[in-house]
């Protein structure tokens, strides 16, 4: 089977780890970086070490970059705008959606396809299908390149806008970050009773998994209807659990902030009324800023 030329501009962990993915798949994979002596061990399996960005865009129709910053691709990109004409960039460093749809406008006035990625998975899970790659931007370089992309992990289209990939990227983290916040405090809980971070965590992983994720999709429904009937749990019901764990963790010396930072928009909403509605409730004082 034929498979696509592409050429990886950006060799930091990240771009490695996609251009060894393509190497797997079978595609000639044209290479470029900064630091060339990066290049080496690709260039051992199989890889073509362009001299220049220019030399490297014009080896293929499909170009991903990875690079540290919209900046840096930038200023890798705007030199060789004249080559670019025809071929398609998928850009697979992280920024903000503004920065994705600014770029994406730059790139049609140049006449090269643009296709904006997020990566959600860290270098060794790039090249499996469990892995997400969240794309946005033009539908037609999402069809023509899909099956390639596929090589790097599946491939989740998110529509026209460029910006969106990024959007879902940021808020993704975010969904992140708050939930190993949560649980690292919980551990730090936890540990202060001499239960170890070991014996907690697969309580912890259970309880998200067969019970948390259930509550955000009831939740979800209640958000994109605007209504938050707390038949399940009410925001009473929240004020008075957690509670519960603020003076559990003040009673072993734990940072509070993270529970506190909850039960204040719990607090809020039950003194504003809302006592009887679910914890969803929550995401209209999100909104309010
Ligand atoms: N690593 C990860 O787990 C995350 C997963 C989610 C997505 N990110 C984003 O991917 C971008 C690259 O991240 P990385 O982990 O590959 O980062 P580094 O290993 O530090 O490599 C950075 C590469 O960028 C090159 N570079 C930096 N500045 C410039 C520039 N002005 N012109 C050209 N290239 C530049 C750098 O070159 P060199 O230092 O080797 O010469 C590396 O190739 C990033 O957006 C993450 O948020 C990764």
């Amino acid at each position: 089977m034929n498979r696509e030329d592409v050429t990886v501009l950006g060799l930091g962990q990240m771009g490695t780890a996609l251009a060894d993915a393509l190497l797997a798949a079978g595609h000639n994979t044209t290479v470029w970086n900064r630091t060339p002596a990066k290049a080496g061990p690709l260039v051992a399996r199989g890889a073509t070490l362009a001299a220049t960005p220019g030399e490297a865009v014009s080896a293929a129709g499909l170009v991903l970059v990875c690079v540290l910053d919209y900046d840096a691709v930038r200023a890798l990109l705007e030199p060789v705008t004249g080559s670019l004409a025809g071929r398609t960039v998928v850009n697979l460093t992280s920024g903000s959606p503004e920065q994705a749809r600014e770029t994406a406008a730059w790139a049609a006035g140049h006449g090269f396809g643009y296709l904006d990625g997020a990566i959600m998975s860290t270098p060794p899970g790039v090249g499996s299908p469990a892995s997400m790659f969240l794309y946005s931007g033009s539908p037609a370089a999402f069809a023509v390149h899909r099956e390639t992309l596929a090589a790097l992990g599946e491939p989740v289209d998110l529509g026209e806008d460029p910006g969106v990939a990024a959007l879902y990227d940021v808020a993704l983290l975010g969904v992140m970050w708050a939930t190993l916040s949560g649980w690292l405090h919980a551990t730090a809980l936890a540990g202060a009773d001499g239960v170890a971070a070991t014996a907690f965590t697969p309580v912890a992983v259970r309880w998200l998994t067969g019970a948390v994720t259930g509550f955000m999709g009831a939740y979800a429904e209640q958000v994109d209807a605007g209504h938050y009937p707390g038949d399940d749990a009410t925001l009473d019901v929240h004020r008075a659990a957690i509670g519960h764990l603020v003076h559990a963790g003040r009673d072993r010396g734990i940072d509070g902030r993270l529970p506190e930072l909850s039960q204040a928009l719990i607090e809020r909403a039950v003194v504003g009324g809302n006592g009887s509605d679910s914890y969803a409730r929550l995401v209209e004082l999100f909104r309010k800023g």
